[in-house]
């Protein structure tokens, strides 16, 4: 029988276990990367593991979501992680020279590799045919020690794709149509994989925009095959010698195939406040739009922005809309500058914002209170933008710059034609924004440079057998990170500060959660399906330790999270029976024993309700050693120190 790309690539990586679907496997990694906010942390725990050099091929740590610099916490933590990547051996980017993910494709993406980045976007890699997985800190941190990286086999979906884009709809209608069809958790612990003759019709930018967003379907990951499009790409980028020619075997077998015919799909929007709530443009056309942002990891490529820029030329952004620009890398500012095409941008109106997250994350440009807001990235998340009471919805760069012009939601193909645009052979390469790690004897040498905001690490204890508490809060299903431990320009800066940021914790939800949960003296958290999707922040999962948050109780986890949970001593827990859901309450008093965990089994005695209620979990036996541990930093140092 035939292999796909995946299990050609995880073969190769394998350390642990079978590829059979299901089962735990451990595979080695070869890169890894951190951004700046969840990086603070990540290299506190690879700091306290005590290795004295990074163990990877390749190791980068950029900067590019804490870039708002509003006091000295952030310039503090870039400092940080500079010092880190001297000291240790990791090339470091600097503030100003874009979005990790953006830059990572450029730069450092390599077909046939493995990737692990403490960010849920990392799966933009897959656009050069990598095996590019989102985590948590501490497991990115394990992996730059050396550690392996332990997973469920995946179960691979082949996507087959056919014909041709048509004018003016684009690779994020493409994920957004894949989002229409299988939804927020239609591929956790799944990898989309795509093949078929509509590939060749797609450049790797536009195969990024689709890894990137896949994320979104809870996909572990998303990857394309390394054909002749990828081997130009590399040679643009002056990289030629990293191609491999990579693809899956012809009689490979997926356990499930969608097919998607390109030339038939046309301009989709994703609704507030879900990347699942996709409709097509027509159906709400005409919607008022108060403000219009183009960039993130999804949509800043260079392609994007000359299409955006086209659109915008010789045309003035409406006068009750708002547009910014925030480009994904030095390289295609550097670009768009000498063709002359940002002027069309800058001339037109357009707010050009830093190389950087920025909006998407809510750092900066939130809009006007009930705004409705157009986005070409890839949440739309309750709060996200910055302001709670705002629409945001997910388009692509074209049907963005239409809506710009017009100042209401616009099929773009009611423009009358698509400008031409004009890829360069070779992209502007310049390096000079990324230092190159220093060798062993000279970093040796350097001291880590440490900001007042940098607090040092809680402490966790080995779990009990028995865990009692109080229920502190019960929420729907797709409660998201966003939602756990929100981010935005005024909490984010606290990602190295945990007693401070977990002031915030749920702070969207339920403004008490934080004294609540201190008053009670930690407890549980009951919830539905697809808990904890979205982003790969542990702060979702450390904050809420922190405040003393025993288990959760759910009817499904999303991936990331779920490991993020067991990582700092939170126990995972599902129903047997999912209607138990809507049994249990808000202030019940609970007892679990743990004793049989082992077994699968765990019993909930709900004091309050007086009932019994059937737990599982779907947990390795490592992980539950990690658990018992009180999470794996102690875990990993228990390993080193024996
Ligand atoms: C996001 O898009 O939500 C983030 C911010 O990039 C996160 C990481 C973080 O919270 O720092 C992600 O996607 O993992
Ligand atoms: Fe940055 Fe937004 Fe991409 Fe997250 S999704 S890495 S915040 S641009």
């Amino acid at each position: 029988m035939g292999k796909t790309l995946t299990e050609k690539i995880l073969e190769q990586h394998l350390l642990e276990g079978k590829l059979e679907k299901e089962t735990d496997i451990s595979i080695r990694i070869d890169q890894t990367l951190t951004q700046d906010a969840t990086g603070t942390m990540t290299y506190l725990q690879f700091e306290a593991m005590g290795v004295s050099r990074v163990q990877t091929e390749l190791s980068v740590s950029y900067v590019d979501h804490n870039t708002l610099q509003t006091d000295f916490k952030n310039p503090d933590d870039h400092r940080y992680l500079q010092s880190i990547a001297a000291k240790y051996g990791l090339f470091f980017s600097r503030p100003g020279n874009g979005i990790c993910h953006q830059l990572h494709l450029e730069r450092f993406a390599r077909p046939g590799k493995t990737l692990l980045g403490s960010d849920s976007h990392t799966p933009t890699g897959g656009g050069v045919g990598m095996i590019a997985i989102g985590a948590g800190g501490l497991d990115v941190a394990a992996a730059m020690a050396g550690e392996s990286f332990h997973l469920k086999m995946p179960n691979v979906v082949n996507v087959y794709l056919t014909g041709k884009l048509p004018d003016f709809v684009s690779a994020k209608d493409v994920i957004l149509e894949v989002l229409r069809r299988i939804g927020v958790k239609g591929a956790v612990n799944k990898v989309l994989e795509y093949t078929g003759p509509g590939i060749k019709n797609l450049s790797v930018p536009e195969r990024g925009t689709i890894t990137n967003m896949g994320t979104e379907t809870g996909a572990t990951t998303s990857i394309f095959p390394s054909d002749e499009i990828t081997k130009e790409f590399l040679e643009a980028q002056e990289r030629g010698e990293q191609w491999v020619q990579l693809e899956p075997d012809k009689d490979a077998e997926y356990d499930e195939t969608i097919e998607i015919s390109l030339s038939e799909l046309e301009p989709l929007i994703a609704e507030p406040h879900s990347p699942g709530n996709v409709k097509t443009v027509k159906e709400i056309e005409g919607l008022a739009v108060d403000q219009v942002c183009i960039g993130s990891c999804t949509n800043s490529s260079l392609r994007d922005l000359k299409v955006v820029a086209n659109i915008l030329k010789e045309k003035t952004v409406n006068e009750h809309t708002v547009l910014t620009v925030s480009p994904g890398s030095r390289q295609v500012v550097n670009h768009m500058v000498k063709s002359g095409e940002m002027a069309y941008l800058v001339e037109a109106g357009a707010r050009i914002l830093e190389n950087a997250c920025g909006p998407c994350i809510g750092m900066g440009l939130a809009p006007k209170s009930d705004a409705v807001t157009l986005r070409t990235f890839n949440r739309n998340f309750l709060g996200r933008s910055g302001t709670k009471s705002a629409q945001a919805y997910l388009v692509s760069p074209e049907t963005a710059a239409a809506s710009a012009i017009t100042g209401k939601l616009t099929d773009p193909r009611t423009i009358e034609k698509l400008p031409k645009i004009d890829m360069p052979k070779k992209f502007m390469v310049n390096d000079n924004m990324i230092i190159p790690p220093l060798p062993p004897e000279k970093a040796k040498t350097v001291d880590i440079v440490r900001g007042p905001n940098i607090k040092p690490l809680p402490e966790f204890n080995p779990l009990p057998d028995k865990l009692e508490g109080e229920v502190l809060l019960k929420v729907e299903d797709d409660i998201t990170t966003d939602h756990i431990m929100p981010a935005g320009a005024k909490i984010l800066p606290l990602r190295s500060n945990i007693p401070e940021i977990s002031k915030f914790v749920f702070n969207i939800v339920d403004e008490s959660f934080h004294d609540r949960s201190l008053e009670k003296g930690g407890g549980f958290i009951i919830g539905g399906d697809n808990y904890g999707q979205g982003s790969s922040r542990e702060h979702a999962a450390i904050a809420p330790k922190y405040l003393g948050l025993k288990a959760v109780i759910v009817r499904s986890f999303a991936r990331i999270h779920l490991a993020n949970l067991v990582n700092f001593g939170i126990v995972p827990l599902t129903f047997v029976n999912k209607d138990d859901y809507n049994q249990l309450e808000q202030g019940d008093q609970f007892e679990i024993d743990l004793s049989t965990i082992e077994t699968g089994e765990v019993k909930l005695k709900d004091h309050t309700k007086n009932i019994e209620v059937a737990l599982t979990h779907s947990l390795s036996e490592t992980e539950i050693e990690v658990l018992k541990a009180g999470g794996k930093l102690t875990y990993i140092k228990q390993k080193y120190s024996q």
